[in-house]
């Protein structure tokens, strides 16, 4: 019996929302993003913060939200964020050491963005604010949080020379959305990412679609100055529009950056169905790689999510319908974006697994996964991590095993088969001890949950 972790995720998943009513990420009725201004999960400090959208009895949307403070291994109770209203389509979630934000579309006059912080992990929360409000609509939020800055990049409609269009903003609050720089309009049209990069904070990175009747293409600007002033758009899409009828034919994409490697992804179907493209700059967005195409699939690549992990790998998230109802797969570079692995699935069930979203928390070196599935009939949203969650479920794990190098859990602790450094963790991280082992070897433990590492790989361990 043993516990292998997956490529993409731990094998075992949280049911985050379970209730009997819908319970989703993304606010339409296709169940698929067909937007990308998404992300329901942020991990920072060992915190990590889920929301979503979950709907009374009437049909009516409220925002839910619901943490763990150890990592992922046990959550706190969901709380609702907001009273039943109607919602539009996006939300976002974003956290810097322990101020969290959470920003939505709701239906006001028009379109409107409103927000909730915390600033203490989520334990209390402000009230309901406006983020952006006015006539027309105000959607589409993305948030970076840098130390006191609050970056805010949306799209927004409001006439320009009485025309309205969809534009992407930007604006600043270094007092937590108290006061904020000028509105600052940037290019056509719609789906803005933005993101900085840790190890040079002042530059920032958005990523956003042209989508109308004349153009569906995947766009890029910079700042190399926190926001102040931002580069001409670059063509991302290299001239070629994305294809289908209403939202499939939009670009959507996502963008990852740090210490001045850039990973951008978007989706169209020059290779014949939607594909997961990809570029990479090695200076900050000044210049940008060709295109390469990193999914291969007959069905719909759809809903990138890219993220790197400051330390080479990168992984690439997408939802995926060739089997007939929706994956969440990935695929991980451990070079920095060079070379990929091949294609590996997080589900693999008969739901639609969809809306896929990721953070990864440096402090606790831990990828977390939130998707939505109907295979509960109902909708809910799932968690899952990799490392696999820390004690969530006593079952965690155990699967049968063939690889003879592999270790073997017991009940009563781990056997090794071949040699080398064994290191044990208790359930709070900590180191317990380094043992040398070697084939056969018994590493027996005390009652409890352990984790041990062993040639990359970690082992969780229940001896009861
Ligand atoms: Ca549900
Ligand atoms: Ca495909
Ligand atoms: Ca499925």
């Amino acid at each position: 019996m043993l516990f292998l972790i997956s490529a993409c995720g731990c094998p075992t998943k949280v049911n985050i929302s379970n209730r009997p009513q819908v319970d989703i990420l993304y606010n339409d009725a296709n169940y698929i993003s067909t937007e990308r201004s998404t992300k329901n999960v942020a991990a920072c400090k060992g915190k990590v913060h889920v929301a979503w959208f979950g709907k009374d009895n009437s049909g009516n949307q409220a925002v839910f939200y619901r943490r763990s403070i150890d990592g992922g291994a046990t959550w706190d109770p969901p709380i609702q964020l907001t009273s039943f209203s109607n919602f539009h389509l996006e939300m976002w979630i974003q956290c810097f050491g322990d101020t969290v934000i959470v920003a939505y579309e709701k239906i006001g006059t028009g379109r409107d963005l409103y927000y909730r912080y915390s600033i203490n992990g989520g334990t209390t929360w402000s009230p309901e604010s406006p983020l952006e409000v006015g006539s027309y609509n105000q959607e589409a939020p993305s948030i970076w949080l840098w130390n006191n800055n609050f970056h805010l990049a949306w799209a927004d409609n409001r006439p320009v020379f009485l025309i309205s269009n969809y534009y992407i903003y930007y604006k600043r609050s270094v007092d937590m959305g108290l006061t904020w720089t000028p509105d600052n309009r940037r290019d056509i049209s719609d789906s803005p990412v933005i993101v900085g990069d840790p190890v040079s904070p002042n530059v920032l990175h958005i990523i956003f679609m042209i989508f109308n009747s004349f153009e569906r293409k995947a766009r890029y600007i910079r700042s190399t100055d926190n926001g102040n002033t931002w580069s001409a758009t670059f063509d991302l899409s290299g001239g070629v529009n994305a294809n289908g009828s209403g939202f499939w034919g939009r670009p959507i994409g996502y963008i990852s950056a740090y210490n001045g490697v850039v990973h951008a992804v978007f989706v169209d179907d020059r290779y014949g169905n939607k594909e997961v493209l990809y570029r990479r700059s090695t200076n900050s967005g000044v210049s940008w790689s060709g295109i390469i195409r990193l999914t291969n699939t007959p069905g719909i690549s759809w809903n990138p999510f890219i993220l790197t992990d400051g330390m080479g790998q990168v992984r690439l998230y997408w939802v995926d319908n060739s089997d007939g109802d929706y994956e969440v797969m990935c695929k991980i570079s451990n070079d920095n974006g060079l070379t990929w692995s091949a294609d590996a699935k997080l589900t693999n069930n008969t739901a639609r697994d969809v809306m896929v979203s990721v953070d990864y928390d440096p402090s606790t070196n831990r990828w977390n996964i939130v998707w939505a599935s109907d295979e509960s009939g109902n909708w809910e949203i799932y968690y899952t991590s990799d490392p696999c969650p820390l004690g969530n479920d006593e079952e965690l794990g155990i699967s049968e095993n063939f690889r003879s190098s592999e270790p073997q859990i017991y009940g009563w602790g781990i056997k090794f088969n071949s040699s080398g450094e064994a290191k044990v963790y208790n359930l709070s991280g900590r180191l317990y001890k380094s043992v040398s082992v070697y084939p056969e070897y018994s590493l027996r433990l005390p009652k409890g949950v352990w984790f041990v590492r062993f040639k990359g790989k970690v082992y969780k361990i229940v001896v009861h």
